[in-house]
């Protein structure tokens, strides 16, 4: 009797945890200078983007990753009106904070131009508004790019996202003390920063050395978090980080905002028609987060928990 092929890709983490996912179609695969590069169909999740083998973004939960990754920093901001995305290659960033209407200026600097022409061509739900006029592609390493704005004196972005892959290949210097203090000096007065920073449940070494960077370099971080189901340990995290010490916290400033503040609850509450996650209720809660979680975030001894072998 003839069995059908199936076909099963998988990311493995603490080299002892293996997520499947029932595989369809290679739509694309290349090996770049950087990564190899694959766009996949699956079963359940549609079409997938791997960099490295590693899954970066699949049509049926991105808009969890890209809403959360733009739009509490965006709000934190008064009026943002240029925005510098580091990575975020796939443009699912770039069309979240596109939503903001007085957005002058989207920044995409992305190391590798081969992943932004496949994610155009196979992930159109989400590279698709990376042909907008306010939207300029740098293809560049985005660690010389900081560098370089800092350099030239910085104070040049109202927000700043930090889209970038795991810390290790060429994402790895994009989770360094040098990296964030360049990036502080890009912020306008004001501005903020928002990065993802990994999983609590399947990267608890790298997650606490990331905290220890990010608060040695802002003064206020605040970490949020949402479930992402492709990826490791599916709870996912990010900090929106301000050198403003004086101000409140950006957690503060938006939890005040959805019950105080009548000009943020107003974006948010016009933005919501067009999302499928974030909304006034779900904003604040989004920064209440697990006791281990925090504790690790804060620097604290953390008894036994997931990620912790
Ligand atoms: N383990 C996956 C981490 C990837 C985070 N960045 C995803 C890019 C989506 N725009």
């Amino acid at each position: 009797m003839d069995t059908p092929l199936q076909l099963w890709v998988s990311e493995t983490y603490a080299e002892s945890v293996r997520l499947g996912l029932k595989a369809g179609r290679l739509l694309y695969h290349a090996v770049s200078p950087f990564q190899t590069i694959d766009i996949i169909e699956t079963a359940y999740f549609g079409r997938m983007l791997l960099l490295d083998g590693l899954v970066m973004t699949s049509e049926r939960d991105e808009f969890v990753y890209h809403e959360m990754i733009a739009h509490p920093a965006m709000l934190c901001c008064p009026v943002p009106r240029r925005v510098l995305i580091i990575g975020g290659g796939d443009g699912g960033s770039a069309r979240e904070v596109l939503r903001h209407p007085g957005v002058e200026e989207v920044v995409l600097c992305e190391i590798d131009g081969a992943v932004v022409d496949a994610c155009r061509e196979f992930l159109p739900s989400i590279a698709g508004q990376l042909g907008d006029p306010r939207v300029r592609i740098e293809i560049r390493d985005g660690i010389a790019y900081m560098a370089d704005c800092a350099q030239a004196g910085g104070n040049r972005f109202d927000v700043i996202l930090i889209d970038s892959t795991d810390p290790m290949g060429p994402g790895e210097g994009l989770f360094t003390e040098s990296f964030y203090r360049n990036a502080r000096q890009c912020l306008t007065p004001g501005g903020v920063m928002a990065n993802q920073t990994e999983s609590p449940v399947a990267h608890a070494r790298e997650q606490g050395l990331i905290y220890d960077l990010l608060r040695r370099t802002f003064a206020q971080v605040s970490p949020y978090w949402a479930v992402i189901p492709t990826y490791p340990g599916a709870m996912w995290t990010w900090a929106i980080c301000s050198g403003d010490e004086n101000a409140p916290t950006p957690r503060e400033r938006l939890t005040a905002a959805i019950s105080s503040d009548p000009a943020i609850a107003a974006r948010l509450t016009s933005l919501e028609p067009a999302l499928r996650y974030l909304n006034g209720e779900l904003l604040p809660a989004a920064f209440a987060l697990p006791t281990f979680a925090r504790q690790r975030m804060a620097g604290e001894p953390t008894p036994w928990a997931p990620g912790l072998t």
